[in-house]
């Protein structure tokens, strides 16, 4: 299999290390939204990463979307999101906040990356932030009170993934220039994760934003 896209963007990485934890090798495009746009595009009418490419030829956008495939193809029990019940809401639902705070640190970032500068728009900037802030301060509070090593179980769930590489990338992107120690818990939690040699093996050096072109 192929993966497209750099490991510096919360929705690849996520893809990337549970590939790891589920022993599935792939070749790995580190293509730029910014500069590989237009290759990016011959796999993705939407020219977005991820972009997974099976071995025939299938491809496969939108994180979530891979995730489900991985999880099928790894077998039930193996995969990574809980099969039903409580656990499997609570996943989601964790996974739904952590992306959602992903999705408002991209925005901000191509605020700056995308539109010149005389085009910029700081109260929606804010907004992003706000919203950012919020779902990150949700997610401290589960975090903190959680009493397993896990978010909801025994075991490593794609709950506990996907929150690690959001926060890893937004700690490389956008919080480590705001205060820091801002959020404890997921400071602790987040750098136990990133030990595993799952984790390591999709290492991110210093976070670039995109450029245009
Ligand atoms: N909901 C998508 C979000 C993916 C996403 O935002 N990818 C960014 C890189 S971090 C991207 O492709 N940006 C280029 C663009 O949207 O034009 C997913 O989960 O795959």
């Amino acid at each position: 299999m192929i993966l497209i896209g750099m490991f510096d963007s919360p929705f690849v990485r996520r893809v990337a290390v549970t590939m790891h934890f589920l022993n599935m090798p792939f070749e790995h495009h580190n293509w730029s939204v910014g500069k590989d746009f237009e290759l990016i595009r011959r796999y993705n009418p939407l020219g977005r990463v991820p972009t997974l490419v099976l071995d025939d030829g299938e491809t496969l956008i939108e994180s979530a979307a891979i995730l489900d495939f991985l999880d099928e193809h790894a077998g039930p029990e193996r995969a990574l999101l809980p099969r039903a019940g409580r656990a499997r809401r609570l996943a989601l639902q964790y996974m739904s906040i952590a992306s959602g705070v992903a999705e408002k640190g991209v925005l901000q970032i191509y605020e700056n990356a995308f539109r010149p500068a005389e085009k910029r728009h700081e109260p929606w900037v804010e907004r992003c932030r706000v919203q950012m802030h919020a779902g990150l301060n949700e997610l401290e509070k589960h975090t903190k009170v959680c009493k397993e090593d896990w978010l909801l179980s025994a075991r490593i769930t794609q709950a506990d993934i996907t929150l690690a590489c959001v926060y890893r990338f937004l700690n490389e992107a956008l919080l480590a220039r705001a205060a820091s120690r801002q959020y404890p818990a997921l400071d602790n939690f987040c750098a136990r994760l990133e030990v595993f040699k799952e984790f390591r093996a999709v290492s991110i050096s210093a976070f670039s934003p995109p450029t245009a072109s």
